[in-house]
């Protein structure tokens, strides 16, 4: 435990609130872990499955009206209502406190309150950053443990300081219409209520990592981004570092454990994990620009993860998951998902821990008829991923060579081309989007503006984020080069051109060769592309160089068409969109022109 009177305050102020019947602090040790466990599986809160194909995992179901984040409940309450800007709902701080304290009053009445010391990052270093995490869920503190490091070494770190951030989530009765997911930056403080759901709970990842990381980032001089971290390891041994950034449903966790083709894992090359999800990324003494993974573990979404998409990510899984609304196999206790194989089980509870009829599945019904919940998801220790870099645990992070954006895009969006300077990269970043798939309700090939993919996580208003963006291309010394990829382009029948999984890795050996100023490009409109026959197709069936020259053409129309609606998205923003931006955008669109 601790002497610090701010952590002792705030706690005893909490539990006036909430009430809990007793208080636990969390101490990081095996054995308490186990012991909560073992009270989650006697309440039903948890299954045990099958220790000897699963050792040391668990099934959790949360509520069926509480399965995914909730961006129109997340707030940013910052004092003035323009700091958090337009694209973040916003609620004044003291209206806010008030308006929780009533759903938190006497939530904890008959429950625990656990105390979860955590740290992002390596505890004791230089960039880690610390807080302290209440709830009544032991759910949310077992995932905490895989996720994030946990302990009595974190209360030694932080000491009699003041500076750590304060976390309180209670599921209070898991209310929909009073669920409020609220972040007060100045106060360095995270409310969560009324959900159960990892994105909304574990208040480590996308709550501190991200909203409230970018607000002390960008204090600071450094930043918080949404982006996996991965190292591509050549034949003579050297490594270098990507980061990149995705919407969701782009495939972060797969590029981040790529398993490269056949013919280059034949030459030797080979793909390391650093991070699947968030990278804070700093300027080193060296004037790079070094990123880091604060998370300590992986929260992956379980469909469409086997062993053919994503087998590092599937091992990762097979010890010490806790596994969120999956399928249940009753006849051997396991777990299973759609996409996980081409077997369903015939004596299964869906996710919502129904009796299960396979047979009914509908594609366009998933929520209503899938097994498992399409953002069902696993919970894993990072350690247990075959692919995990040696520099995983460095406190320092990796040097970053080149930093990537990525969309959806059936038409606009090239497989590949790279940004003209940071500057330029920023505003890349600025107007990336995905198109909504077939696969989600709605229209299809709505474009969805999600800059940096951080449209959900940035704690503050986006016109300033972007401004922090260009400020720290000013004063990295060596930037890493920006680029943006498409994997997802597609024919005139809707078929995906280019493979994708381990075949990206060949557009990645394009994007490091170009930091290196080992090979040529083509400056375009939109920026440089690869010359057709840099792109590596050796090995790769049904992909010719004219296959290549379709993926990097530049479809000017559909760009001229794109450009309104960037135009709309930068008014929605608002008037803290930088100049930069509106003239590197004008200047786009010259070009497209010309
Ligand atoms: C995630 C997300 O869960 O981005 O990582 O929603
Ligand atoms: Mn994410």
């Amino acid at each position: 435990m601790t002497k610090n009177k701010y952590i002792l305050n705030w706690i005893d102020e909490m539990a006036a609130m909430t009430k809990p019947d007793k208080i636990v602090w969390i101490d990081g040790s095996e054995t308490q872990a186990e012991a909560l466990r073992a009270e989650a599986c006697s309440t039903g809160e948890m299954i045990k499955l099958n220790q000897d194909l699963l050792p040391g995992c668990y099934l959790h179901r949360t509520a069926v009206n509480d399965v995914a984040r909730v961006e129109g409940r997340t707030f940013i309450c910052t004092s003035k209502k323009e700091d958090a800007g337009n694209i973040n709902n916003w609620i004044a701080p003291a209206e806010c406190y008030a308006r929780l304290s009533k759903l938190y009053t006497g939530s904890m009445k008959g429950r625990t309150m656990y105390v979860i010391p955590y740290s992002m990052g390596i505890v004791g270093s230089e960039f880690a950053k610390y807080g302290i995490e209440l709830t009544d869920s032991i759910y949310v503190v077992l995932n905490m443990l895989i996720m994030t490091r946990v302990g009595n070494d974190v209360l030694e770190t932080i000491g009699d300081s003041a500076d750590y951030i304060k976390g309180l989530h209670s599921k209070a009765q898991l209310d929909e219409e009073n669920r409020y997911i609220c972040h007060f930056p100045e106060d360095n403080t995270i409310w969560s209520v009324n959900s159960g759901y990892g994105g909304n709970v574990l208040l480590g990842k996308k709550c501190f990592a991200l909203r409230i990381a970018s607000y002390l980032g960008r204090k600071e001089g450094w930043m918080a981004e949404h982006m996996l971290i991965l190292g591509v390891e050549y034949p003579n041994g050297e490594t270098k570092y990507v980061c990149a950034a995705f919407p969701s449903a782009c495939g972060k966790t797969n590029l981040a454990m790529l398993i490269p083709p056949e013919t280059y894992r034949k030459k030797g090359f080979k793909v390391w994990t650093v991070g699947d999800d968030i990278a804070w990324l700093r300027i080193g003494s060296d004037g790079r620009l070094w990123a880091m993974n604060p998370e300590n573990g992986f929260f992956g979404v379980a469909p469409g993860t086997n062993d053919k998409s994503n087998p590092n990510a599937l091992a990762t899984t097979r010890e010490g998951a806790i596994f969120t609304n999956v399928c249940h196999n009753l006849d051997n206790n396991s777990v299973w998902w759609e996409g996980l194989d081409k077997n369903p089980p015939h004596n299964a509870l869906n996710w919502r821990g129904e009796k299960w009829d396979y047979t009914k599945y509908d594609k366009a019904d998933k929520v209503g008829t899938s097994g498992a919940h399409p953002n069902s998801r696993f919970t894993a220790k990072a350690t247990n991923c075959p692919c995990l870099s040696a520099e995983f645990n460095n406190p320092a992070g990796v040097p970053v060579s080149a930093i990537v954006f990525g969309g959806r895009r059936a038409r606009t969006a090239p497989l590949v081309y790279q940004s003209t300077s940071w500057q330029n990269g920023t505003f890349v970043g600025s107007i990336m989007a995905s198109e909504t798939t077939a696969a989600a309700a709605g229209a299809v090939g709505v474009v969805r503006r999600d800059p940096m993919a951080m449209r959900p996580f940035v704690g503050y208003n986006m016109g300033d984020y972007w401004q922090h963006w260009l400020d720290m291309g000013k004063i990295i010394p060596h930037a890493p080069k920006i680029f943006h990829v498409n994997w997802f382009r597609t024919d005139d029948e809707g078929n995906f051109i280019w493979p994708g999984f381990g075949d990206n890795l060949r557009v990645l050996e394009w994007i490091l060769a170009r930091c290196e100023d080992k090979v040529d490009a083509n400056l375009s409109p939109i920026g440089y592309l690869p010359k057709p026959e840099d792109i590596n197709i050796e090995g790769l069936d049904g992909v010719t160089i004219d296959t290549i020259k379709d993926l990097v053409t530049v479809d000017k129309e559909s760009w001229l068409a794109d450009i309104a609606n960037i135009r709309d998205f930068y008014a929605l923003v608002g008037d803290r969109v930088p100049a930069e931006l509106h003239k590197e955008l004008n200047q786009l669109e010259a070009r497209l022109k010309a």
